[in-house]
């Protein structure tokens, strides 16, 4: 079964989270997705750890955080204390990646890496062995609503290749719609981040679109 993962900057209930946790987790989603933004690495500011806590406390189902923010080594431990299952970071904000990534699994937490488009996986490879999940950006990080960038998808056959020799999951984020997630489901990814383009504000309730999508991906 693939891994559904609601990008919960998308929301638009941040005023009644609880029942937007509780429909969310009821409709069978897998991973609950939260992009942490600090300005700096990018211009956009989204969740933050009041956030993450609030999930938290409705649901026992895993949690994401998405970190892109600058130097997040000495960071990391804010969203483990707050709950957060597996954490995300960029490469490119973290001068010491493999020490962040050895960090969080010392803590008993899932790593990973969010790999941007303009990153090769040739770039990344030395961090791959260190890595439970890795995100697949298959838009520029920063906002929701755009368009799947196509040349990822070669990126995401690669990274599928390489999965037996280190053992991590494939991940993809930005831009999966309905058709996006049958097509890369079909080359091998094992989870999608679900947001604008699929799940929220749309004229379906959230447990007729889970349900359909593990139909479609099985
Ligand atoms: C973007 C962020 C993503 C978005 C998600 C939105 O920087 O990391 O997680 O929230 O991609 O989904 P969509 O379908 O609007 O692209
Ligand atoms: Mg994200």
């Amino acid at each position: 079964m693939k891994l559904m993962c609601p990008s919960m900057m998308c929301s638009s209930r941040w005023d009644c989270i609880r029942d937007e946790v509780e429909e969310l987790d009821k409709a069978g989603i897998d991973i609950f997705h939260m992009d942490i933004m600090d300005g700096e690495l990018l211009p956009n500011f989204t969740l933050g750890i009041n956030d993450l806590k609030a999930v938290r406390k409705h649901t026992s189902k895993r949690i994401d955080m998405h970190l892109m923010m600058k130097n997040p080594l000495n960071k990391v431990q804010w969203f483990i204390d707050a709950g957060a299952d597996i954490i995300y970071i960029h490469p490119e904000s973290e001068t010491f990646v493999i020490k962040t990534l050895q960090h969080i699994q010392n803590q008993g937490r899932f790593s990973g890496i969010a790999i941007s488009p303009d990153w090769s996986i040739d770039m990344v490879r030395e961090l791959l062995a260190f890595c439970d999940y890795v995100l697949v950006m298959t838009v520029n990080p920063g906002f929701a609503g755009q368009k799947y960038i196509d040349t990822m998808t070669k990126k995401v056959e690669k990274l599928v290749k390489l999965k037996e020799e280190y053992g991590y999951k494939v991940m993809i984020d930005g831009g999966c719609s309905e058709e996006v997630i049958k097509r890369l489901s079909a080359v091998g990814a094992d989870g999608f981040v679900l947001g604008t383009s699929v799940l929220f504000n749309k004229n379906e309730d959230y447990a007729t679109i889970i349900k359909r999508l593990k139909e479609e991906t099985k």
